[in-house]
Formats: C-alpha cells, structure tokens, sequence
C-alpha cells in the first residue's frame, strides 16, 4: 500500500476518502480539513481567543496540537473528576501539552470545589454522573471563557460522537434535541461563549491517527462512565454501515449540517433568557443548578481557577 501523495510506504488506510496516505502525508491532510472546517463554518476568527477544554484524550489534545499549528494558539481547561488514577494520569498528559505548546492551562477541580468527586456527588445528588458531569463541565468551562476573556470555547467531539448522537436522536425522535448539534453554538450576550467543534467531520480513527503521528502521548482508558451501552450500540451500527459503504457517517453529517443552515438559522429561541439570581448567568428556574450545587455543599459563589506553571522545554 503505497502513499497516494508521495509513493512511500502508507502509514493508514482511508477509504472514506479512497486513499492511503504516509504519516507526514496524513498529518497534513488531516490538518487541512480542520483548517477547511474552521473556514466554512467560521469557527475561529483572528480576532478570537480561544479556550481549549481538554480532558487528556486523543481528540482534545489534538485539537489543541493542531489549532497550536494552523496559527491559532489557544490556552487549556481541564476539569478534575476527582476519578482517582484516571483523573491523575489525564492532568499529566494535559500538563505535558501544555508545557509543549507553552500555553496557559485552567484547572478546576471537584474535590476542592466541593470536598467530593463526580462519583460521591452523584450519590449524594442522586443524579447519573454523566449527567452531573455534562453540567457542571457546561457550567465551568463557559464561566472560565467570560470570566477571563475569552470569545471562543473549543471542544473535541468528532464525527462518532457527534454521528452516533444524531443517530440516537433520530431513532427516539428526540425532536427537542435534533437540530441542536451543528458545528458551532453562537455566543448569546455577554454571559454565553461561543462553542466550536472543529472535528466535527474527522472521524475517532483519524483523531487517534493523528495523535499517535504527532507523538502525543494521550490517556488510553476511557472515564469509566463513558459510552453507555446505547452510544456503544450506535455507534457500532455506523461502523457497520461505514465497512459496507465507506463515507456514510461524513455524508450523514453533511447533510444534517446542510438541512440545519438551510431550514434552522439557529434564530429560533434567542431573546431574553431568565438568570440565576445568584451567578447572573442564564437558568431555568431562579437558581441555576450550578448554584445548587455549590450551596449544598457549602462551597462560595466564585469559582476558583488553578493556573498551570509549564516547564519551560
Ligand atoms: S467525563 Fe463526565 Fe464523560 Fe466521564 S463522567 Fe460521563 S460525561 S463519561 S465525556
Ligand atoms: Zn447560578
């Protein structure tokens, strides 16, 4: 299997763009379908600051490697579980992006917040960690854009994640949910970042590909709460059906971004949002479950930060 660019030995195959390509080749091939995304959808202007959120897997740092090289630094928020060895082996290999990229890392962390990790307080508050986890990361990693300036908020989900979850809404007809996962979320006011997913259309594969190519050493374990039984389910269906029909999952979520430009602007629902009466920041009731959170445990109302110091390489 030679390179389809070079004609050296070929590193991976991709049918899905029906061409095997060497490592250096795929590096840039890779990279330039981000910058192409970033450009189509205008995710990142060059006025934007951006924030990463990295959790130490492969998708997030390299989505933090390869903003680093398409000319738009970004700095990093990762979010302590407090999962133990897990947590502490993600933290390193974020530390260690960091200290590569020279860049500023955010950590918030659980047990200093509220004495407890995602698994206590998920008992306590009788809610699935996922669910606990998915709000408190929503919660913190917008307070960390608005608080210290920056415009955009960057995060890692891919094509699986994002097929699989379309997938998912589509067999439940989740109407609430179906058009609500394009490649980027305007900023609403002053109080809500703008989120982009700049691999919304590279696939898991790819994302580890390009990672293990650029020797980014990432953690290999899952969360151990990650991907239930369902998401697992989707996406093996869409395996399935790449295998027979390379291309599928990019040509599904194409024409799901097509049908939302076209019939959903993203208009509908804007306005005056209700506030939590104790943060300021948008809620549906009179306090926000963030606030919740943090009175039931005792912690105060603002949020502490921890600033990385990198090593100077
Ligand atoms: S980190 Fe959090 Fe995920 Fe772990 S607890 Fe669930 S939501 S699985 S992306
Ligand atoms: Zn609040």
């Amino acid at each position: 299997m030679k390179c389809r660019v070079c004609g050296r030995q070929a590193n991976i195959r991709l049918p899905q763009y029906n061409r095997a390509l060497c490592a250096d080749d795929f590096i840039a091939f890779f990279e330039k379908r981000v910058a192409t995304t970033i450009r189509k959808y205008r995710l990142i202007g060059e006025q934007d600051k951006t924030l990463v959120a990295v959790s130490g897997g492969k998708d997030s740092l390299s989505l933090w490697n390869l903003l680093a090289r398409l000319g738009f630094p970004a700095d990093g928020i990762y979010i302590d579980l407090g999962i133990q060895e897990y947590s502490r082996v993600s933290f390193e290999k974020t530390k260690a992006m960091a200290d590569r990229l020279q860049r500023t890392l955010y950590s918030f962390s659980l047990s200093s917040a509220f004495t407890k990790g995602i698994k206590e307080l998920s008992r306590i508050m009788k809610r699935p960690p996922c669910s606990l986890c998915g709000m408190i990361k929503r919660y913190v990693m917008n307070r960390a854009c608005t608080e210290h300036g920056y415009t955009v908020l960057a995060t890692g989900h891919n094509l699986d994640d994002e097929a699989s979850a379309l997938l998912g809404n589509l067999l439940h007809w989740k109407e609430e949910y179906l058009w609500k996962k394009g490649v980027a979320l305007d900023a609403e006011g002053t109080y809500l970042a703008k989120k982009v997913k700049p691999l919304f259309l590279c696939s898991e594969k790819e994302a580890a590909a390009y990672a293990v190519m650029s020797g980014i050493d990432y953690v290999y374990e899952e969360c151990p709460y990650s991907a239930g039984a369902k998401t697992l389910l989707y996406k093996g269906l869409l395996n399935r059906a790449e295998e027979a029909s390379p291309a599928t999952k990019l040509m599904f979520m194409k024409g799901y971004l097509r049908r939302t430009r076209q019939t959903h602007s993203g208009t509908e629902g804007k306005g005056p949002k209700p506030v939590c009466r104790l943060c300021g920041y948008p809620s549906y009731g009179e306090q926000c479950n963030f606030c919740r959170l943090m009175e039931r445990f005792g912690a105060s109302g603002t949020l502490s930060f921890h600033v990385y110091a990198q090593s100077l390489s």
